[in-house]
């Protein structure tokens, strides 16, 4: 790992999400009644506020390491040592006022997540890892649970226009079939942030970019987890499928998620 100091950054990003809360709020607060949301494609929702608050974080990062930052509205080059900002996920629900959305941050070297940051911005819930230091929310350790039975698991399967509805719903069947409870909630982020916590106990997704969970994927792994997600997507920036889940479910979610291709 090349001689970056992680302490300062891992301080400057935990104020930064902080910084940027305010923003959100106000955003959110200050709506007019006949505010209408902009999308970028079906069903894909950008916000003025997704725009601003990856400006402010690129400004901050600017002032004070001055690294490169790869982030979901401005871009920015796939550098192996970089910033990874998605500024709100969970953009369809910010959108909607559905207070279920975060800010998600994560910092690499040489490819490998060595800080991961989600915050929940309603909830004040920062869930926060370093590799090799394990997985806090709001400070206090956090872990993964223990169960072994897909038939008592909670489980969330992502969607995105990005998936053909064919293929999401036999994901959602075969999950269903195997006798998970299914939720889809909308922020890559909060479902693998909600693994770390053991708030639920799986979570598969067809199609994801590297700044809905590379944050997620740190701080599900410090926690315990298991996480299967294509390690050349960090290089390639290609959308990519994700699954992540408690130790003892993986084998099972995976052959549920298996059957589905036959
Ligand atoms: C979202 C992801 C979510 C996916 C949504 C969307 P965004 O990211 O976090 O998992 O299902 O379609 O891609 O756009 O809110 O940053």
């Amino acid at each position: 790992m090349t001689d970056v100091n992680l302490t300062e950054r891992f301080e400057m990003a935990n104020a930064f999400v902080k910084d940027a809360a305010v923003v959100a709020l106000e955003a959110l607060a200050s709506r007019p009644k006949d505010w209408t949301p902009s999308f970028k494609g079906p069903q894909d929702y950008v916000t003025a506020t997704d725009m601003a608050v990856e400006k402010l974080f690129r400004e901050r990062v600017a002032a004070t390491f001055g690294d490169d930052v790869m982030g979901e509205e401005a871009g920015g080059e796939n550098n192996s040592t970089c910033w990874v900002i998605d500024p709100i996920d969970g953009t369809a629900n910010f959108a909607r006022g559905i207070p279920h959305f975060c800010i998600s941050i994560a910092y690499r070297v040489n490819f490998q997540t060595e800080l991961g940051l989600i915050y929940d911005i309603v909830h004040d819930e920062l869930y926060a890892a370093r590799r090799g230091e394990g997985a806090t929310l709001n400070g206090k350790p956090i872990a993964t649970t223990t169960l072994a039975d897909l038939g008592a698991a909670t489980v969330e399967v992502g969607w995105s226009p990005r998936v053909p509805v064919e293929q999401y719903l036999a994901a959602v069947g075969q999950v269903l079939q195997a006798g998970a409870n299914v939720k889809r909630t909308g922020s890559a982020a909060l479902c693998l942030a909600y693994l770390a916590a053991g708030r639920i106990d799986g979570y598969f997704e067809a199609s994801v970019f590297p700044w809905d969970v590379l944050a997620g994927t740190l701080i599900v792994e410090e926690a315990g987890g298991l996480v299967s997600y294509d390690p050349a997507v960090d290089t390639a920036l290609r959308n990519s499928p994700i699954m992540a889940t408690a130790p003892k479910l993986a084998a099972a979610m995976r052959q549920a998620l298996s059957s589905t291709k036959e």
